[in-house]
């Protein structure tokens, strides 16, 4: 590796060959400029309003090295100038110990920093968990020509469902006005491409730094890690020494996202910065296109008729699937009648 390229006088060797402007840099140099690209997206981006004093951020940590990583830096990031909180929703996931050792891994890097650290649990408000689910998912495979009839979809799904309903549900009992998810360069180009090949255009009207949508009992998500490669981020972790899980969810499935992900991956091999150049680029030039086309102003706003939450249907996704499930568990004896 050559000497580091940050400063003229920093003669420190490099450890890290940035991907996409294949700068060299020393560790201290490499923590400093990934805090630095976060800090300029949120500027740039406006992700956090520095002048509202009611200002207050909830950032959903699951002890894994997206989120860990996330808080991390944002906490440098905001360097206590707004309110900064870290929610932990438990799943209820016992394989390998899972939900356990990520909640106690996600309190301890907040301990560490000092951020409020609070615990939803998914069984207290719902009455099941991940791994019923799962076991819901096992008797359904079993019959498999009822497979289809029963929709069951996958634990991933579902906890994606759940994690999603909850920390909005947290954040808008809790006066939040933003919450930051550790979604990174990688997803992003990955899930936009995903998107267009099933040209699901409304999807990728969708896709930024923050959903700006001003609607009561939909707080904003933001992204402050939207430009960061996934792999400056795993570096990132490693010389920052973040605390994070290295187990994997039992659960864990490959989808056809990760494929696509995979494949960009061995293109970013070969013609570097592919991944910036298209997620940049999308914002800058198609992006406001979309948008001038694709207004969801045509989507009435309502309150879900079982919840109360904000949805554009009678009922949101969340009640109607967690219905459906509580059904088929009843079904098959994993929830008394
Ligand atoms: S916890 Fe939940 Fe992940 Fe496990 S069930 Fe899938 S989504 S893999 S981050
Ligand atoms: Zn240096
Ligand atoms: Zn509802």
């Amino acid at each position: 590796m050559p000497q580091c390229k940050f400063f003229r006088e920093c003669r420190s060797n490099a450890v890290i060959q940035i991907p996409h402007t294949k700068m060299a840099l020393c560790k201290d140099h490499f923590l400093r400029y990934i805090e630095n690209r976060v800090k300029k997206n949120i500027e740039d981006n406006h992700l956090i309003d520095f002048q509202n004093p009611k200002e207050k951020v909830l950032v959903a940590i699951s002890g894994g090295k997206d989120s860990q990583t996330l808080l991390t830096i944002l906490h440098k990031a905001l360097q206590g100038r707004v309110a900064l909180e870290a929610l932990y929703i438990e799943v209820g996931i016992t394989p390998r110990n899972y939900s356990y050792d990520s909640a106690i891994i996600a309190r301890s890097l907040c301990e560490k920093l000092g951020v409020p650290f609070h615990i939803l649990n998914v069984k207290e408000h719902l009455g099941f968990t991940i791994d019923d689910i799962h076991q819901l998912g096992t008797y359904i495979k079993k019959g498999k020509r009822n497979r289809k009839r029963n929709n069951y979809r996958g634990e991933c799904s579902y906890c994606g469902l759940l994690k999603r309903y909850y920390i909005n549900y947290f954040a808008v009992k809790h006066n939040f006005t933003k919450v930051a998810t550790g979604h990174n360069l990688t997803d992003e180009a990955s899930q936009l491409l995903s998107n267009f090949f099933s040209i699901d255009i409304e999807l990728m009207s969708r896709a930024g730094p923050i959903t700006l949508r001003d609607v009561e009992g939909l707080i904003p998500r933001i992204k402050p890690l939207y430009y960061i490669y996934e792999t400056e981020l795993i570096m990132y972790a490693y010389f920052a020494k973040v605390e994070h899980l290295p187990t994997e969810c039992e659960y864990a499935t490959d989808s056809p996202v990760i494929s696509v992900k995979k494949s960009l991956e061995k293109i970013e091999s070969f013609r570097r910065g592919s991944m910036m150049n298209m997620v940049r680029d999308f914002q800058k030039n198609l992006k406001p296109i979309l948008a001038e086309t694709i207004t969801e102003d045509h989507q009435i706003v309502k309150k879900c008729s079982q919840c109360g939450m904000t949805t554009y249907l009678d009922m949101c996704s969340f009640c109607t699937t967690t219905n459906r499930l509580k059904e088929q568990m009843k079904q098959f004896h994993i929830l008394e009648e």
